[in-house]
């Protein structure tokens, strides 16, 4: 590949003589040349710049010059030829672009000083159509000039050509590579520094768990540093431990529409998610209700005990109700209602609960539900622990809650695997009524981690 870079100060790309670009170049792997601009003035005082059309501060580079410079370095032939001119406004470089880069024959880099160039030397090239022009920029700040920018375009591109980087292999794993994911941490001797010592699984020889260590760390990494990064990620390539590595940073990847990861928010339900509550309960209710349940049954059952007014309640009385949502840009996709006992003592409204739920005080996960795209995605598990964890922390009558109970119909397999999975067990049943229809629910609880106290205890009280 050959790159040319025109400067007022090629002195500033010396440092291209150095390291592996500059071994590249002695190699014979890149011709890279640099260029004064001021070899193409045409005036005695060697001008490259005049005063801004239109008034205001500083100067702009002349496009008569570039275009002098330009024409001349430009290689003949049917070469792949970019121009790249960087500048603030640009487009931002990222190494999609650099990769692209790679694949041409010869990059002319433009390296702008002053205010900038003269807008019509890219307008010029653009309009040629036989060189392809590119304006760029590194990045959200302002610098004095282009150089910095073709030292980065130069060995970014370079280090992708064949033969340049000694292990092409290690191009693989690389930040911004094809995983699309952030480098993990990486550590050498000594095992042990500053206090500091070198995670143990690096030392264990086991390059199972080296690897899944390294591809949690960098799925941590970006979703910590680079959440438009992961919000980019392609699922498909998102194993189950991922997605599971991801949920622990709050990121789901919701079933369908392309499943692009999701930033999800856990948060204590307020005063004005009443109205979207009412929407995602009705939306969700009727998902959870096993096939043959009527579908008066079901209507029913959402106009009495899932309207806005219901949950307005619930929001409005946080002695009693606790409520928790699961929010993405998009919307409400989750919540769960806890029901709190006012007393120790108080037990489970239904005797059939009452009979099997005997830890005291306890309260209800009386509701949990999520959008179908959520489910299967660890939320369920995000949301339930967060609500065991708000329940962990109410004291009723200066006593802790020990337990907590919720009751899932029968039917609902997927629902009972994952209570299970968050510590909740099966303790007996229940008969529930929805609308007419008399529904039978397995009833599990959950110890919280605190002194049992059980409904003989609460009543000696
Ligand atoms: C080219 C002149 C200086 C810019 C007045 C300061 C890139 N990410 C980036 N930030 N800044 C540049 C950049 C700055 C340049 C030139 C690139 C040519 N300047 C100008 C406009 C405001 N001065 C850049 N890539």
């Amino acid at each position: 590949m050959r790159i040319d870079v025109v400067s007022i100060f090629p002195g500033y790309l010396q440092a291209l003589d150095l390291s592996l670009v500059g071994k590249a170049r002695r190699d014979g792997l890149l011709d890279l040349r640099v260029h004064d601009l001021r070899e193409w003035t045409t005036d005695r005082h060697r001008t490259v710049d005049d005063t801004p059309f239109g008034g205001g501060a500083g100067m702009v580079m002349r496009p008569d010059v570039w275009g002098l410079a330009v024409d001349d370095v430009l290689a003949e032939g049917p070469a792949r030829r970019v121009l790249l001119v960087p500048t603030p406004s640009g487009e931002r470089l990222t190494q999609r672009t650099v990769e692209d880069l790679a694949g041409a024959d010869q990059l002319v880099l433009a390296c702008g000083r002053y205010e900038g160039i003269d807008a019509r030397v890219a307008e010029n090239y653009r309009a040629r159509g036989d060189v392809e022009v590119r304006e760029f920029s590194l990045g959200d700040y302002v610098l004095n000039g282009g150089e910095v920018a073709a030292l980065v375009v130069v060995e970014a591109v370079a280090r992708l050509l064949p033969g340049v980087i000694g292990n092409p292999a290690s191009l693989v794993e690389e930040s911004h590579g094809t995983a699309g994911l952030l480098e993990y941490p990486v550590y050498t001797k000594p095992p042990s520094w500053a206090g500091l010592e070198v995670p143990e699984v690096l030392t264990s020889g086991h390059h199972g768990n080296v690897a899944r260590w390294r591809r949690e760390q960098a799925l941590a990494r970006t979703a910590e540093r680079r959440p438009d990064m992961v919000a980019a990620l392609d699922p498909a390539g998102l194993d189950r431990t991922d997605r599971a590595a991801l949920a622990a940073h709050g990121w789901f990847v919701p079933a369908g529409d392309g499943g692009a990861p999701t930033r999800v928010q856990v948060r204590p339900g307020t005063p004005d998610d009443a109205a979207a509550l009412a929407e995602l309960a009705a939306a969700t209710f009727p998902l959870a209700c096993p096939p043959h349940m009527d579908e008066a049954d079901i209507e029913a059952h959402i106009a009495t005990h899932l309207g806005a007014e219901h949950f307005a309640a619930y929001l409005a009385d946080p002695s009693r109700y606790r409520v928790l949502v699961a929010e993405t840009a998009a919307g409400l996709v989750g919540y769960t209602l806890l029901v709190l006992p006012l007393s120790v003592a108080e037990a489970p409204e239904a005797d059939d609960v009452a009979a099997v739920v005997t830890q005291r005080p306890v309260a209800e996960l009386s509701k949990c539900y999520l959008l179908p795209a959520f489910q299967g995605t660890g939320l369920a598990g995000v949301l339930v622990r967060e609500t065991t964890t708000t329940a962990a922390g109410v004291v009723v009558e200066d006593r802790p809650l020990s337990a907590v109970w919720l009751g899932t119909n029968r039917s609902n397999r997927r629902a009972q695997r994952s209570y299970a999975r968050n510590g909740f067990t099966v303790v007996g049943t229940r008969r529930y009524r929805v609308g007419q229809s008399l529904e039978e629910d397995v009833v599990m609880t959950m110890p919280l981690d605190v002194p049992q106290t059980t409904a003989v205890d609460a009543v000696a009280r």
